[in-house]
């Protein structure tokens, strides 16, 4: 068994959390994760506050455990949203693509355990100073919007920046990579790509054989130019959008075809037009389980990764 800070802070079994995918992470999806005793997140994405506010009901209808919800800050919503979290009293708040300051009072006024998303370190020393319960520090690897550090070099400059418990995310998708977090300083891992084949996870067929069938080299970054880089699964789409990119487009172009595009992935399955979000581990993700047996295999794998460091000890 591994407790950690977080495990602690949470009441949670399993120090493991689902990632806060948009469009992805509804309310079924994290209770499964919540009942397998590690932490379920709802994604606000861009999604209005009722749905949001839907799903929440849905997580909670679905478990007795604690669960999240994470907000999208650079959503049109996100105010509402935050207002929403804060009067469902939902045990945890994450966020992601942004700074959450001007919500933090709120949020902690409401007794919410608030632990933010940062890509740096300045971020991280903010966070810490604004009253954050934990970080979880998102290296590059991750699928989505990514910052510019890799996990291995993110987390030990936020664990030396704070004295919060830190959850590490991007790059993780098994006990090796649960260990090596908790060697960087993380007490806690997050993982989204992992959890796309959840039988929980509702997502088209289409994602799901993709993420099935990925090869190491699968993902790429585009977006650089509008300052949103993401990661994703190099398919038609994403390579006809890095051409636009670099081919000198207009920006209201690339905006025109970025939007809706995680939709069309995520309910059509559409190749051509969507844009599947995946991390670097897309490719160790290589079977279909329900979201309690992926949480309990990781932790599993872990344990004995953990006691049988000591061999390397003379
Ligand atoms: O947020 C994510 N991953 C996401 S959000 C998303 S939805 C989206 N759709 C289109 C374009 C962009 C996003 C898909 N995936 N991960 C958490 C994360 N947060 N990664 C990096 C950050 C981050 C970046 C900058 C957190 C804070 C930050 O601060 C900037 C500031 O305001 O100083």
């Amino acid at each position: 068994m591994i407790q950690t800070q977080i495990t602690e802070l949470l009441q949670i079994r399993y120090p493991v959390f689902q990632g806060g995918m948009a469009w992805i992470a509804d309310g079924r999806l994290a209770a499964a994760v919540s009942n397998g005793g590690g932490l379920g997140i709802v994604a606000a994405g861009n999604a209005p506050a009722d749905q949001v506010r839907q799903q929440i009901r849905i997580a909670r209808s679905l478990t007795s455990q604690p669960f999240g919800v994470n907000i999208m800050l650079m959503s049109p919503y996100a105010d509402e949203v935050a207002q929403a979290a804060a009067e469902e009293k939902v045990a945890v708040v994450t966020t992601g693509a942004g700074n959450p300051a001007k919500y933090m009072p709120l949020w902690k006024a409401s007794g919410i355990r608030v632990i933010p998303v940062v890509a740096s370190v300045a971020m991280a020393r903010l966070m810490t100073r604004l009253g954050a319960d934990a970080l979880i520090a998102e290296g590059g690897e991750s699928g989505g919007h990514v910052g510019e550090l890799t996990t291995m070099a993110l987390v030990p400059q936020v664990c030396d920046a704070t004295n919060l418990p830190v959850i590490a995310a991007g790059g993780i998708a098994d006990g090796r990579g649960v260990v090596a977090a908790f060697m960087l300083g993380a007490q806690g891992v997050q993982m989204g790509t992992r959890f796309l084949s959840a039988v929980e996870c509702t997502i088209h067929p289409t994602y799901k054989e993709k993420i099935l069938n990925a090869t190491d080299l699968c993902t790429m970054v585009t977006g650089k130019r509008l300052g949103h880089p993401v990661r994703s699964l190099r398919t038609p789409f994403a390579r006809a959008y890095a051409k636009a990119e670099f081919g000198g487009a207009p920006d209201d172009a690339l905006e025109a075809m970025a939007s809706g595009a995680l939709r069309r992935a995520v309910q059509d399955g559409d190749t051509k037009n969507g844009c599947f979000l995946a991390g670097q581990v897309a490719a160790m993700v290589k079977k279909e389980q329900t979201a309690a047996e992926i949480v309990r295999e990781v932790m599993d794998e872990a344990e004995p990764i953990l006691l049988g460091a000591r061999q390397w000890v003379k």
